[in-house]
This record gives structure tokens, C-alpha cells and sequence, in this order.
């Protein structure tokens, strides 16, 4: 593949520091010579706007209607929205790197852009459902894919284009294990396709992914996938900011990676929320870059 790595360095979205140095610790973890080694043509395209990096005096300190760093957030989310946009325009594999998930307001918007009818594979523990109303904390990470559905705070909903981005029916969560309770109400409300991380060990991640291709495959015209390393169980992928227990294996996720690789339909993807602040050695950067490395073609032999 043509693969530009773009780093979404934010940490805005969550009061927590260090997760902001999570693109260039997945780059000193090998990902630019990991991909190349796999056959894949790999431009590093940089960070997102060096003058919005975080100001360690007063980060996560500013809300707005409950929305920690609501403006950081609105104008870091932009300029990832055109720079994704850009990519694909130059027919290439957007892959963004965070920072953490409030991150994919822009990348979602600017993938939507190519597609009417989007599909978006949603990997993590958390179900990022909330707006400025259910959210206990008041943080951005925690709202993406409601802002994606049209559900949040008006200039994030219509950022980089008009109204919701991608439609209930092209969504699917896998591997949720910490819903808030306005978070569960929305996935009953409007019917999203979801798997928790206990339906994936009775079902198998196999019958998992297949059933989530066949739910997207004829309705969508390319699919997104978000991938939270908080998803994998903190055993894997200790260096983020809201670890939960009872999570996903790597190998799972590697099974998941290569099926969305063989199905050809994935053309874009955010791999998020990895914080070398937080982690023992640079362990989980190293298990990020395996997890792409299954994405873009990685064998086991
Ligand atoms: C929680 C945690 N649901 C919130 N969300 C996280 O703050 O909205 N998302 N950690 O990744
Ligand atoms: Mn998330
Ligand atoms: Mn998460
Ligand atoms: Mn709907």
C-alpha cells in the first residue's frame, strides 16, 4: 500500500500529559522501517501544527458547556480533517497516529469527505458515545464517534463539513467492556452493532470480524477503522491513559488486522491513545507498531 503516516499529536482531549508524545514514540518503536520491510510505499508526513502543542502550565485546565479544551480540540481536529482529506485525494492510506481519540472528529471528517456512505469499525474499550451531556469527565476523548454520528456540540459536529459524517447502521464497536450509562441508552436507541469484549470470547474474534465485515460490506463504500490500544488488555498495552481490564489479546487484534487487510475495503486508519508517559519502557509504541504492521501485511510465516 501507499501509506502516509500522519502524526495526531493532541492530547487536549483528556487532562492527562505525555499521551501528545505518542506519534514519535510509535516512530522511535520502528513503524516508518516496519511498514517499508513489509512492501509498502511510507511517507511520514509529520505532526499536526507544531504551535498547537499542549502548554504545560495550563493544559486541560479551559472548558466550554463541559468540554475540556473545547477550542484546542475544534482547531486541532481541522487541520488533521484536511491534511487526511489531502491524502486520500493523492490516493493514499491515511494512517494517523495519536494522541488521543478526540483525534478522529478530523480524521473521520476528512475520510467522509470521499465517501457517501462510510463504514467505521470502532476497537476499544470505551464506546467514545458521549456528548457534553452524559459525560462524566468532560473530556473529548470520550465523544468522537457521537460527534461522527451528529450528536455533540454544534461546530464539532459541522466541522469540515456539513452534519454527521457517517450513519448508525455503518457502525460497529468492538471490544466495549466500560460504557457510561448515556453511552449504553445510545447504542439501544439507535441500534448500533456492537460486540463486547465478553461477546468476543464466546463467539471468537474470527466469527467476530466476519460478522462485522458482512454487516458493513454491502452498504458502505469504504470503512474506517479506529483502533484504541485501550481496547487490548493493559497486559498488552499498559502506556494509555484509561486502561480496563478484561480487554482483548494482541493476537486477537492481529486476527482482526490481517482479515480487514485480506477484505481490501479498509482505507483509512486512526491508531490512538498511546501515552510512553505511562508505560514500562516503550512497550506499548512496540505492540502499536505490530498492530500495523498485521494491517499492512505481516504474516506470522
Ligand atoms: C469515559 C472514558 N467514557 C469518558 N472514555 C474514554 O470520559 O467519557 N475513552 N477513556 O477512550
Ligand atoms: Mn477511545
Ligand atoms: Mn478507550
Ligand atoms: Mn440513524
Amino acid at each position: 500500500k501507499k501509506i502516509d503516516i500522519i502524526g495526531a499529536n493532541t492530547a487536549f482531549g483528556q487532562p492527562r500529559l505525555g499521551v501528545d508524545l505518542g506519534p514519535d514514540a510509535v516512530r522511535y518503536a520502528g513503524l516508518v522501517s516496519t511498514l517499508k520491510g513489509l512492501n509498502n510505499e511510507v511517507e511520514d508526513k509529520g505532526n499536526i501544527s507544531p504551535d498547537l502543542k499542549v502548554d504545560i502550565e495550563t493544559h486541560s485546565q479551559e472548558k466550554v458547556e463541559n468540554l475540556r479544551n473545547f477550542n484546542q480540540v475544534k482547531e486541532f481536529s481541522y487541520a488533521l480533517a484536511k491534511q487526511v482529506d489531502a491524502s486520500l485525494e493523492n490516493g493514499r492510506f491515511p494512517l494517523v497516529i495519536g494522541g488521543d481519540h478526540s483525534l478522529s472528529i478530523g480524521s473521520i471528517a476528512g475520510v467522509a469527505k470521499h465517501y457517501d456512505n462510510l463504514g467505521v469499525i470502532w476497537y476499544d474499550a470505551h464506546g467514545d458515545l458521549n456528548d457534553g451531556a452524559t459525560s462524566p469527565s468532560g473530556n473529548i476523548h470520550g465523544m468522537p464517534l457521537a460527534v461522527s454520528l451528529g450528536l455533540g456540540h454544534d461546530e464539532l459536529v459541522n466541522l469540515y463539513g456539513d452534519g454527521a459524517k457517517i450513519k448508525h447502521e455503518n457502525v460497529v464497536l468492538i471490544g466495549m467492556r466500560d460504557l457510561d450509562d448515556g453511552e449504553k441508552e445510545y447504542i439501544k436507541e439507535n441500534n448500533i452493532k456492537l460486540y463486547t469484549a465478553t461477546d468476543i470470547r464466546k463467539l471468537g474474534i474470527d466469527t467476530v470480524i466476519q460478522e462485522a465485515i458482512a454487516y458493513l460490506e454491502d452498504k458502505t463504500d469504504a470503512i474506517h477503522i479506529s483502533l484504541d490500544v485501550d481496547a487490548l488488555d493493559p497486559i498488552h498495552t499498559p502506556g494509555t491513559g484509561t486502561p480496563v481490564t478484561g480487554g482483548l489479546s494482541l493476537v486477537d487484534t492481529q486476527v482482526t488486522m490481517e482479515t480487514l487487510n485480506r477484505n481490501g475495503k479498509v482505507v483509512s486508519m486512526d491508531l490512538v491513545e498511546v501515552n510512553p508517559l505511562l508505560d514500562e519502557k516503550n512497550r506499548t509504541a512496540e505492540v502499536a507498531v505490530d498492530i500495523a504492521a498485521f494491517m499492512f501485511g505481516k504474516k506470522q510465516i
